[in-house]
Order: structure tokens, then sequence, then C-alpha cells
């Protein structure tokens, strides 16, 4: 904790080989002993000062209300939770995207051009990550610091880190209540980048108002190796790296992606999501971008689904909290710790069939 006090905000709490900017505090030359007492003892902040901070867009409280959302500590579990309530009242008045793709489509090269672009339009635009995988590898989008080199210095642009550890479940909540703390810090678009592999696209799908897949021409096949079940998620296509050598094939590839989304459920009701191209390198295409996201968002506040799906999306995150809850509070009970190996082995060795095991273990939790 002490030493998270030496670092920038934006580095990531784990030791990680891909990040090791740290700022080196001067040297002190008063008696230690005062110097250290002086520093644990220094007061935590209120919940006033948490809100009274962010609702004035202070960056730095905002950061640190963020850590301790992030924070898995009952103390600080509960201050969270209290700021959180306090600052609702502002919230819901960002638009958000989320922004996923295979590793190397660009998504964190889009985000700077794009997060860019809307700085320089005056919108002020946070920066998120849902990267459930970078407790284990350190993390392939804490390294984006430097990909977001210009976007990181942009005083209208906060970049934050995904949250490190824990559960898909765990990361889903903490990035839904960094979100909620950015618009009340008065961020007017939160961009969430994702990897497009595994269950992460879903959990944005369910926490964006506008879902854009990255995509690349040139990999052969890639149209039939993609997963037609994140097309379905995505409210457009943008084909990217559409630059030099690349620039007609990406057009061709818009046009074959664009009759397979004909074909394909539409993401939201009432908007049919289309194929684009674009240049992250070259800044080309923002724009465009941008006009599609807000034709999207008047478009379905018009006619209310977009409404809809943000309180689909909160009863949708109670559900997942309920039964994240749950499944920690049972595979950590005590007898079911001891009972759940020694059942598992009878039901192997055919003493036991699966639903009688099962009933067993409920029984002995909900006693
Ligand atoms: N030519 C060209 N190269 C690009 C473009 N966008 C990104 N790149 C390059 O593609 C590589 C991958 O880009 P990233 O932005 O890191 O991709 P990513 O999707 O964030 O990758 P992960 O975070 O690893 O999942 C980098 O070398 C970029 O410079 C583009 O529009 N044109
Ligand atoms: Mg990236």
């Amino acid at each position: 904790m002490n030493d998270k006090r030496n670092r920038p905000e934006w580095v990531p709490d784990e030791p990680s080989d891909s990040f090791t900017t740290e700022i080196v505090k001067g040297k002190h030359h008063s008696n230690p002993s005062t110097t250290k007492r002086k520093f644990v003892k220094r007061k935590e902040r209120t919940t006033e000062e948490f809100v009274q901070g962010i609702k004035n867009g202070d960056r730095t409280i905002l950061a640190q209300a963020i850590t301790l959302v992030e924070s898995n500590a009952k103390r600080h579990e509960d201050k969270a939770q209290a700021v959180i309530n306090e600052i609702l009242p502002y919230t819901g008045n960002s638009v958000r995207v989320g922004i996923t793709g295979v590793p190397g489509a660009g998504k964190s090269t889009f985000i700077e051009s794009f997060g860019s672009y809307l700085c320089e339009q005056g919108y002020r635009v946070a920066v998120l990550a849902v990267d459930p995988s970078s407790s284990v590898t350190g993390g392939s989008i804490l390294g984006d610091k430097t990909r977001m080199e210009s976007l990181s210095r942009n005083k209208n642009a906060f970049i934050r880190p995904s949250p490190s550890g824990g559960t898909l479940g765990g990361v889903n909540r903490k990035t839904r209540e960094t979100m909620l703390l950015c618009e009340a810090a008065g961020f007017d678009v939160i961009l969430v980048e994702t990897i497009g592999v595994g269950q992460s696209e879903i959990v944005v799908r369910s926490m964006v108002d506008f879902f854009l897949l990255l995509v690349l021409t040139g990999a052969g096949d890639e149209l039939q190796g993609m997963k037609k079940g994140v097309m379905e998620l995505a409210d457009s296509l943008v084909i990217n790296k559409a630059d030099g050598d690349n620039k007609q094939r990406a057009k061709v590839a818009r046009g074959e992606y664009n009759r397979i989304l004909h074909y394909l459920q539409p993401a939201t009701r009432g908007w049919s999501s289309k194929a684009y191209t674009v240049s992250a390198l070259y800044h080309e295409g923002m724009e465009e971008m941008w006009k599609i996201v807000m034709r999207f968002v008047e478009t379905t506040k018009e006619s209310g689904v977009f409404w809809e799906r943000r309180n689909a999306q909160t009863k949708d995150w109670i559900h997942a909290m309920i039964k994240d809850y749950l499944e920690t509070a049972f595979f950590t009970h005590p007898a079911i710790k001891s009972q759940l190996p020694v059942l598992e082995n009878k039901v192997v060795e055919g003493h036991v069939n699966v639903t009688t095991a099962v009933k067993a273990l409920i029984d002995l939790y909900e006693t």
C-alpha cells in the first residue's frame, strides 16, 4: 500500500516485466521513525472527500477511488460502496463503447487514435480494460500505456489498466463500478478494451451501449474462422489497417463482411450493424466512426432501446453478482471443502450417482 504512494496512479499493482516505470521518491534526511509515523498515520480520505473530489473531476482522487473499488479488503469495500451510493445520481451520462478484436487487431492503436480524436472534439474520454488474464500474465493491456502514449498525456483522457487478480466476475464488478466513478467525474465517453477471445467480450458487451468489433483482412480464411457469435454481438464491424497495400483488400473484405452481417441477428434491435474500414495507425476513419456511434445513440434513445438495454444490463449485473457470491460461498464452505473430494471419488468409482452426490453437497451447505 505504502509503495503505491510513490507510483503514478496508472502503474499496475502487480509486478510485471512489461512495466517498470516508477517514480522514485527523493531522499529524506529527517528522523526515519517520525517520517514513518507520519506516513502510516496519514488519514484515509472520508467518503465525503472522495465524493467531492470525484464530482470536481479531481483525477488523483478518482484514481484513489478506483483503487478502493478494486480492493478486496472488507474495510475498503464498505467505503467503496458508500462512495458509489453517493455518486449514483451523477452517473449514466456517458456513452459507453466496448472495443474487442483478436490480439494484434489494433485495439489499443484504435483507442489511441479514436480517443485523441474525441479529445480534440472537446470530449473527456476514459479508457478502461477488461483483461481477466492480467493476474496471470502480467497483462497485455498493461503495456498499452506505451501504445497510448499521446492519449495518456492528454488532460482530457484518463486511462486505467484492467484490475488485476480475481475472477472474471470480480473484474466485471470492478470495471462497472469504475465506469460509474468515471461518469460522476464528468467523462463523456468511456472506452472499454477487451481481448476477443473467451468470455471477456461477452462481459464487456453486457456493460456497454455500443460494441465495436475490430477485424483484419489478409488472413485468407479469417472470415470462415471468425466466430459468428462475436459478430452477432457487434454494433459495427471495423476493418482496421486499411492503409498502404492493404487498402484494396480491406475494401473487398468490407463487402464480404457486410454480406455476412446481413444474414445475422442484429446485435441491437432497430439497428443494422455494418462493416467499415479504418486505419488506426494513420488516424483515418475516426470521424466517421464517431458519427456512427452518435447516430446509434440517437436512434436507440428515440426508440427506447438504449434505456431498455441499460436497465436489462443492471438486472443482469445483479444476477451475475448473486451467482458469483453463491459460488464462492459454496466452494469455500468448510464442509463442502472437505466432502466434495470424497463425493467426487465416490461418483468416479461408481458408488454414487451425480445427482445424489450434488444433492448431498447442497444439503450439507444449507444446514
Ligand atoms: N499498418 C497498420 N498497422 C496498425 C494499425 N493499427 C495497429 N497497427 C499495428 O498492429 C500492431 C498491433 O496493434 P495493437 O494496437 O497493439 O493491437 P491490440 O489489438 O491492442 O493487441 P493486444 O492488446 O495484444 O490484444 C502494432 O504493431 C500496431 O502498430 C493500422 O491501422 N495500420
Ligand atoms: Mg491492446
